[in-house]
């Protein structure tokens, strides 16, 4: 599947405003303006990108983590106000700013966070056999990292979608590290999508800085999946710059990267290969590029101004409990 110039495009304004998104949520961390805690994407912003530029609004998403989902959730189109109102603890929020990244946008078929990783796996098996039981040709975007299939669930899930032929993407974004542990200490084979093998599902490797190389594949996984053949795999190569998550005390100073690995990486940098190709192929000019950051930072000013401006989430202890449910 090649894309065309208008897709590309599309793909690269993508690009550029999720990477200042992150940036925005970095800063603000460091400014102390954010609760709870953050898990920078940089580095690692072109696999949901790429997943979910071309989803379409009924499709379900579940973002990975990696970024709190603004990354998949700003590509898919949702306007993300009353996510950064939720992480700065206001009432605006999306659940009042109560649950910093806890969060759902039932609305938008975005189902987030729990804290357990490889918590998606099990609703994703439910969202699929219902698109499929109700004859929509929609789609199942499951984004998790590498760390996330040591998990039975991901297995559980990987089977049932298969037998039953669910319209599921098992969307990998595989940057070999979870927290500060190794990919190669984790899992027996260097390949994630080596798994789906095991359950006979088709699967790809994708070089995960090429933003342009993911959608393709991701597209194809999509259309397969809305015409009923089934599920597929996409492992997407990636990178994590930064530590595991700021906001929680010294994580990097626990990691086994050396400066050298760092700079390495830092050549791959996904908005600066997209840059280099976009001038390359004459699909935009630099004065173009430029204008595409310029609106990405205003468009990112008005989200914050908004929650800035909102009232402080200081619920009484009759509000509190309102939210809480026991059985
Ligand atoms: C069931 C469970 N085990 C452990 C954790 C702690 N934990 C939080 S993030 C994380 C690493 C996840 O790694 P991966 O899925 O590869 O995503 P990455 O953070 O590398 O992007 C772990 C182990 C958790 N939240 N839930
Ligand atoms: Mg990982």
């Amino acid at each position: 599947m090649s894309l065309n110039k208008k897709q590309m495009i599309k793909l690269f304004t993508n690009l550029v405003r999720t990477s200042h998104y992150d940036k925005m949520m970095y800063r603000r961390m460091m400014q102390g303006k954010l609760i709870g805690f953050y898990h920078p994407a940089e580095g690692a912003v072109a696999p949901g990108v790429g997943a979910c530029t071309f989803l379409k609004k009924d499709d379900n998403l579940n973002p990975h983590h990696r970024g709190h989902g603004i990354i998949h959730m700003v590509s898919k189109g949702i306007d993300v106000s009353t996510f950064l109102a939720e992480h700065t603890g206001k009432e605006t929020g999306c659940c009042k700013g109560r649950s910093a990244f806890h969060f759902h946008y039932p609305d938008d078929k975005v189902y987030q966070q729990s804290g357990f990783i490889g918590h998606n796996f099990a609703p994703t098996v439910g969202w699929g056999y219902a698109a499929k039981r109700r004859g929509k040709s929609q789609v199942v975007m499951n984004c998790s990292g590498d760390g996330s299939y040591g998990e039975g669930r991901a297995h559980e899930s990987m089977l049932m979608c298969q037998n039953w032929q669910l319209p599921v993407i098992f969307f990998c974004e595989n940057n070999g590290m979870a927290i500060f542990s190794s990919s190669e200490e984790m899992h027996p084979t260097e390949d994630i999508s080596s798994l789906a093998q095991g359950y006979g599902m088709p699967a790809v490797i994708v070089d995960g800085q090429d933003v342009f190389a993911v959608a393709e594949v991701a597209m194809a996984a999509i259309d397969r999946a809305r015409k009923g053949k089934g599920p597929s795999f996409v492992e997407c190569k990636t990178m994590r710059f930064n530590e595991h998550d700021i906001g929680t005390p010294d994580l990097k100073g626990w990691e086994d990267r050396s400066e050298e690995e760092h700079a390495d990486m830092r050549k791959r940098e996904p908005v600066r290969l997209a840059t280099e190709r976009v001038l390359a192929d004459a699909i935009l000019t630099q004065t173009k590029i430029d204008g595409i950051h310029e609106a990405s930072l205003k468009e990112i000013e008005g989200v914050e101004e908004f929650a800035d401006n909102s009232e402080i989430c200081l619920p009484s202890e009759e509000e509190l409990l309102a939210d809480v449910f026991v059985d």
